[in-house]
């Protein structure tokens, strides 16, 4: 049976769709190989050496692991040289990462989370890679990129995607026309459609919380959590599942696989008034996702991909998943006002 590949169905999406150009195309597969890079690294775990801590702590103030910094440079080093980029952004550095000199600078900005669920390393639980693609603005004018350029809500995305390491490889990937998902076909080395057009379920009966955060919940989110628990007798009349991975990749991809919600919302804490998540590298590609798979994306506040940033690394609330849950929470956020 003759199967797409990534790079067949980006050729089509530039041909046919105008959907992306050869550039965003460039991007993609060249990000896509070092998914591939990244997902033989953890593949190998204990055998590699790369498992554990290192003495460092990222700019979040996390420790950081020893696959964190090393997916780091491996998207660093693959799309320096492309000409594509003018600059990345990464949670796991500070400012931005200008292209070097020695090399052509392009008219795209590429920000990501380079080993999103870290603490899942060492434990030989899923993990991911999200990126993120924008303009780079500054690029009519000539002048230099800098951090500001990066600065803009996730609505003004030109593709964002994951790959997820888990017992299959994937790749799932949006340009603006539908969500595909991609298999990693380990003999051939090739991403091949598996997935086309990833839709979510309006509705769910599954909802992926850190249950351990209940006591800082904002009233909101523990109404709509009770009402969950409260099963069929309940306000929804209907039972609920949980599932909790504490890796962002896979419980998003499972939602855009079989529907759910998935709430890191901000809390009462000090350290949570903004939420965990980071909007750029986190929240607005996964957002992004799930708006294009025909679910919503939330803060508490508004949609997600309309926040204007103010930093590079700031957090926010998150709330996503099947559309009809979404507007509930949403609702009851309303409704506290
Ligand atoms: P908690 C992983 O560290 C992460 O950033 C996301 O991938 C995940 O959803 C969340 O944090 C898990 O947080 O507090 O449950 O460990």
């Amino acid at each position: 049976m003759k199967r797409t590949t990534l790079t067949q169905y980006l050729v089509e999406q530039q041909r046919k769709e105008q959907a992306v150009s050869a550039e965003v195309r460039l991007l993609i597969e060249t990000v896509s190989r070092a998914c591939k890079a990244i997902g033989h690294a953890v593949s190998k775990g204990a055998l590699g050496g790369v498992l554990g801590s290192l003495e460092s702590e990222n700019v979040q103030g996390e420790v950081q692991k020893k696959l964190d910094v090393l997916s780091n440079e491996i998207l660093l080093e693959a799309n320096e040289w492309g000409g594509h980029l003018a600059a990345m952004a990464s949670e796991e550095m500070e400012t931005i990462h200008r292209i070097p000199n020695r090399y052509p600078k392009g008219e795209y900005l590429l920000l990501f989370d380079p080993l999103d669920g870290s603490s899942n390393i060492d434990v030989n639980v899923s993990i991911g890679t999200i990126f993120s693609v924008l303009h780079a603005p500054h690029h009519a004018s000539g002048r230099d990129v800098d951090e500001d350029d990066f600065l803009q809500p996730g609505v003004r995305q030109v593709a964002a995607g994951y790959a997820v390491y888990g017992p299959q490889t994937m790749l799932v990937l949006t340009v603006g026309t539908g969500v595909m998902g991609f298999t990693l076909d380990r003999e051939m080395g090739s991403w091949v459609l598996t997935d086309p057009n990833i839709t979510i379920p309006e509705q769910t009966a599954e909802f992926a919380i850190n249950m351990s955060n209940m006591r800082h919940w904002e009233a909101p989110v523990k109404r709509y959590i009770d009402d969950c628990l409260a099963g069929a007798s309940g306000p929804l009349g209907k039972d609920y599942n949980m599932r909790w991975v504490a890796s962002m990749v896979a419980d998003v991809h499972r939602i855009l696989t079989r529907g759910g919600i998935f709430m890191y919302p901000r809390d009462q804490r000090p350290s949570g008034k903004k939420g965990k998540l980071r909007l750029m590298y986190e929240a607005n590609p996964m957002s992004f996702l799930i708006e294009q798979a025909g679910g919503a994306a939330h803060d508490g506040n508004q949609r997600i991909l309309d926040v204007q940033p103010t930093t590079l690394h700031q957090r926010i609330g998150v709330i996503l998943g099947s559309k009809e849950e979404v507007e509930r929470v949403k609702r009851y956020h309303n409704e506290a006002l």
